[in-house]
């Protein structure tokens, strides 16, 4: 199980994955200016991230992303953030497409706040502030355990306190906000406007350092400014715990210091004063807070594909009922030819006939020499799966090309010892791939050593090349005990017969609710 974290700033993503027990395994910054379509960059990158780690993408429950703008209440929607334009309202729709997990963007402050709240200096505490020192000022409320957005969604909006009439212009339409003053962007102007044009933030604070009486002065106005705010959040909230982060909050001798002591020198008092102090997660905070925002967690859903050779032949329309009430999603059909394999097994006339008994796809394996001529002779539904073996045939695209227009998914079957790599050659033509772990041709067989690592290797070969939509079907002694290891290695569809499902002195339905409880 993993939790993806992306925290995207002004001028870098971090993305990060965490493990159930909250260790953050991998992460990686990213330039923004490397960037033009951002879902699909973030789709690579995590892909990437995974496999440089030995982690499995499959293994990601849910995906939070801190964004620098305001967000819905839903966490689906961008509503606004003018600072950074590869952010679109379709970010959520379209990552939850690729990753194929659930999604939701939370404001970055508001990450913040939270990451600190759950494992960094807000640890314990029932509400704390985080207020976010950089280029601008942001500010996430944690209150009774939860993010606190406000009715209207805007909690928070620390930085856009007016402090100055008819001041300096700011991002957000309005004149003279306290972050135009107070935070990274303001300082800059101050030290233009002191020390002349081309001087910033930290030329600001060099000069302080050497004694500039007029350096020192701006920088403490900013402090009592900033101060004051942080005492009416104090006055009006009663928290427990205030925190200061952020890249400005790292000057500590000459601002966060003096600030934190002004502030617990100008707050009201009964007592008791808020614990106030640094943040301890420094630009981790947003990272942890959006892998952990509360949320769904979604792991890829496996399938079970039930072969209806071992049901219960005697009792067709029965058993058809009861592989469809127990909530499997495909009937498997083996069509053997007592030449590509040695056993002779389920006539296409006959299977048609099951149609009459069950509206579940069917998963149609061929194991014959002509499967051209086997399929001429199917029934073949819109959603079927039909799966041809690369051995079988000399020219297996123009049965692919036949399947397709059936409108049915491809899906190429490969025995034990066939190597993966041979089907390089038409991958861009295949939806699924099946990979047999017994010799075919027969049911209660055991399955065939170095399975588990052809899985593995099968999946992240198809990972490498781009197919990270193309499922694994795994057949043949899918097992209670080797279909959590089959699953593990990166298959997703589970043929199930005599070893699992269909084991006698079980109804169909506990067999599949055992082999699903097995995976969660
Ligand atoms: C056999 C066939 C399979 C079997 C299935 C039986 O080659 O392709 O689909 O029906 O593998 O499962 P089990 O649990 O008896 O091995
Ligand atoms: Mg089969």
């Amino acid at each position: 199980m993993l939790r993806l974290g992306i925290d995207i700033g002004g001028t870098k993503i971090n993305i990060g994955l965490f493990d159930k027990s909250h260790s953050l395994l991998a992460s990686k910054k990213y330039y923004i200016k490397d960037i033009t379509h951002l879902p699909s960059f973030i789709e690579s990158s995590v892909l990437a991230l995974c496999s440089e780690n030995s982690l499995n993408h499959r293994d990601i429950v849910s995906c939070g992303i801190g964004i620098p703008g305001t967000v819905s209440d839903d966490g689906k929607h961008v509503i606004k953030a003018p600072n950074i334009s590869i952010l679109n309202d379709g970010l959520c729709n379209q990552l939850e497409e690729l990753l194929k997990v659930p999604v939701r963007l939370v404001q970055d402050s508001r990450a913040a706040a939270w990451g600190e709240y759950l494992f960094g200096a807000g640890q314990g505490k029932s509400s704390v502030v985080c207020v976010t020192l950089g280029t601008g000022i942001g500010t996430g409320i944690v209150l009774d355990g939860k993010i606190y957005s406000g009715a209207l969604g805007y909690a928070g909006e620390l930085g856009h306190l007016p402090v100055h009439e008819n001041g300096r212009a700011c991002g957000c339409g309005k004149f003279g906000c306290l972050e135009k003053y107070c935070a990274g962007k303001g300082l800059d102007m101050t030290a233009a406007e002191i020390l002349g044009e081309g001087n910033s933030c930290s030329e600001l604070f060099s000069a302080a350092e050497e004694g500039n009486t007029r350096a020192l002065e701006a920088i403490d106005d900013a402090i009592k400014m900033l101060g004051n705010a942080l005492t009416a959040i104090i006055n009006l909230m009663s928290p427990d715990c205030l925190l200061l982060s952020g890249g400005l909050s790292e000057r500590r001798t000459l601002y966060s210091e003096p600030l934190m002591k002004y502030v617990r020198q100008s707050c009201y008092s009964a007592g008791k004063l808020p614990d106030i102090q640094f943040a301890q997660l420094g630009e981790l905070s947003p990272l942890y807070g959006a892998a952990f925002l509360p949320m769904e967690e979604k792991r890829r859903k496996p399938q079970i594909s039930a072969s209806i050779m071992c049901a219960d032949i005697l009792n067709i329309g029965q058993a058809l009922r009861d592989i469809e009430e127990s909530g499997i999603e495909y009937i498997h059909c083996d069509i053997m030819d007592n030449h590509f394999v040695p056993n002779l097994m389920l006539p296409p006339e006959l299977l048609n006939k099951f149609r009459d008994g069950t509206s579940l796809p069917f998963d149609i394996h061929i194991m014959a020499d002509d499967p051209e001529g086997i399929l001429d002779k199917l029934i073949i539904k819109k959603g079927d799966i039909v799966s041809v073996h690369y051995e079988s045939v000399a020219h297996l695209q123009r049965v692919i090309t036949k399947i397709k227009a059936r409108e049915a998914k491809v899906c190429i079957a490969l025995n034990p010892s066939t190597p993966i790599e041979m089907l390089t050659e038409v991958l861009n033509e295949t939806d699924m791939v099946l990979a047999m772990t017994v010799n075919p041709g027969f049911s209660g067989q055991a399955l065939v050593n170095g399975s588990f690592d052809k899985i593995k290797r099968l999946r992240a070969m198809l990972d490498q090349k781009g197919y990270h939509n193309i499922p694994i079907e795994v057949d043949g002694n899918c097992s209670f005990e080797n279909v959590p290891k089959m699953y593990e290695a990166g298959a997703e569809i589970f043929v199930v017969g005599t070893s699992s499902v269909f084991k006698k002195g079980q109804s169909v339905k506990e067999g599949t609710e055992k082999l699903l409880s097995l995976l969660q």
